[in-house]
């Protein structure tokens, strides 16, 4: 008889989504304008992306249908306050009707606020990278809180605040230094008349850590002083930062800077989201690059899911808090390679509950093969492929092995 790893009950199990990556057509989003400027670092526009604006309700009866308890989903800024101070109701009754279909099929929804996108007003004002732009993102969770909060189970307010940081220490981004002068920011800048354009993760990381630290702190009283009696929290980008012998300084600088100076300001959450997909290797002179022969996912990163356990680890003896892995995944085109990702990443996952960490649930990124930002539609992370021209989805393997999973609420070893 094969081994049953049983996860406790009431245990989320979810896949998850980001509004820009899937809704399609974000047109007054900062990403919009960078996707079309010249010079942009985009491979190709996001258009229509999965139209999941249009087609959430059957994209959430089928989410529901594969054997998933919960869908993380982001709410779109652009949309809901499309100039400054002006809150569209029409978009919040929108986000309304999704959150009504999830409770309808039995989904726990978990609401990212904000998901890398801003409105274009937001980043030709200098988004992140003012300060005082902290207290207009607490202003629209505010508002959003307001209209959608009673229907709201769980909430992130700031995707991944740390991973520009992130990957221009992994070199995958030019340095602040560099992206000042950027030509597609100053292309950017003009095409919304202003002489700035600073939309995230394109930014200088250091100003945007302050701001996004202060607008988490914000944001976390405004959601609690409107109707927010659901537990909120932050997400943040976890590689699994891991030193060979002499490497120990440079790993833990690199690990200050990236997640525990985020870490520290996350304590006075109800929760912390840990979002992993693989490690980092330091040695004494810096980031070493992957042993020859190791296998890389469509990303170029090591196919590493160990990670996920040493990173719920550390999130959660570093802060003392509960756990949500609210994203876990792997851009593949093998999806043999996923099953074996997420059974490795799961064992992980239940060892910690062995280990008495108080992990809350599970979410897969990514629902669909969607938008990967910059890389486009490469890329191949769902668990549901989608034919971007008829808008056809035809569930993976993955998608059926993972949902039965959930339904058993363990896995069979
Ligand atoms: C991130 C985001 C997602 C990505 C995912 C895969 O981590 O960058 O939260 O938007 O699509 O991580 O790279």
């Amino acid at each position: 008889m094969p081994e049953q790893l049983t996860f406790p009950k009431d245990f989320l199990w979810g896949t998850a989504g980001a509004a820009h990556q899937v809704e399609g057509n974000n047109i007054n989003s900062d990403s919009w304008v960078l996707e079309h400027v010249p010079g942009s670092p985009f491979v190709e526009p996001s258009g229509d992306a999965c139209d999941h604006y249009h087609r959430y309700p059957d994209d959430i009866a089928l989410i529901a249908s594969l054997g998933f308890n919960t869908y993380r989903f982001s709410i779109e800024w652009a949309r809901i306050e499309p100039e400054q101070g002006e809150f569209s109701i029409a978009a919040l009754e929108h986000y309304r009707r999704m959150l009504a279909a999830c409770h309808e099929h039995g989904l726990t929804p978990i609401v990212t606020y904000h998901h890398f996108t801003s409105p274009r007003w937001f980043a030709a004002k200098g988004g992140w990278e003012v300060m005082a732009n902290a207290e207009l993102f607490a202003r629209y969770c505010e508002k959003a809180t307001a209209h959608l909060g009673d229907l709201i189970a769980a909430a992130c307010t700031l995707n991944e605040p740390n991973v520009g940081i992130l990957i221009q220490q992994m070199g995958f981004m030019p340095s602040d230094a560099k992206l000042l002068n950027a030509p597609f920011r100053a292309a950017a800048a003009k095409a919304v008349g202003s002489d700035t354009f600073a939309a995230f993760p394109h930014c200088q990381q250091q100003p945007a850590r302050d701001t996004f630290l202060k607008a988490h702190r914000l944001a976390f009283d405004a959601i609690k002083a409107s109707r927010g009696d659901f537990p909120v929290g932050m997400t943040l980008a976890m590689s699994d930062h891991q030193a060979v012998p002499g490497g120990e300084a440079v790993r833990d600088k690199a690990r200050h800077e990236i997640d525990d100076v985020f870490l520290d300001v996350a304590r006075a959450d109800d929760f912390i989201g840990v979002q992993t997909y693989t490690r980092t290797r330091y040695g004494a002179e810096g980031i070493l690059p992957s042993e020859a022969g190791v296998e890389l996912t469509q990303m170029r990163y090591e196919f590493y899911p160990e990670a996920l356990e040493a990173t719920i680890r550390y999130a959660a003896s570093y802060t003392g808090l509960p756990v949500i892995v609210t994203e876990n995944g792997i851009g593949t085109e093998d999806d043999t390679r996923r099953i074996e990702y997420v059974r490795r990443a799961l064992r992980g996952v239940h060892q910690c509950l062995q280990d008495g960490i108080e992990v809350r649930g599970y979410c897969y990124w990514s629902i669909f093969d969607n938008f990967e930002w910059a890389q486009g539609y490469r890329p191949k992370f769902g668990l549901i492929a989608v034919d971007r021209t008829m808008q056809i989805r035809t569930p993976k393997p993955s998608a059926k092995w993972l949902g039965s999973i959930a339904q058993e609420n363990a896995l069979a070893e």
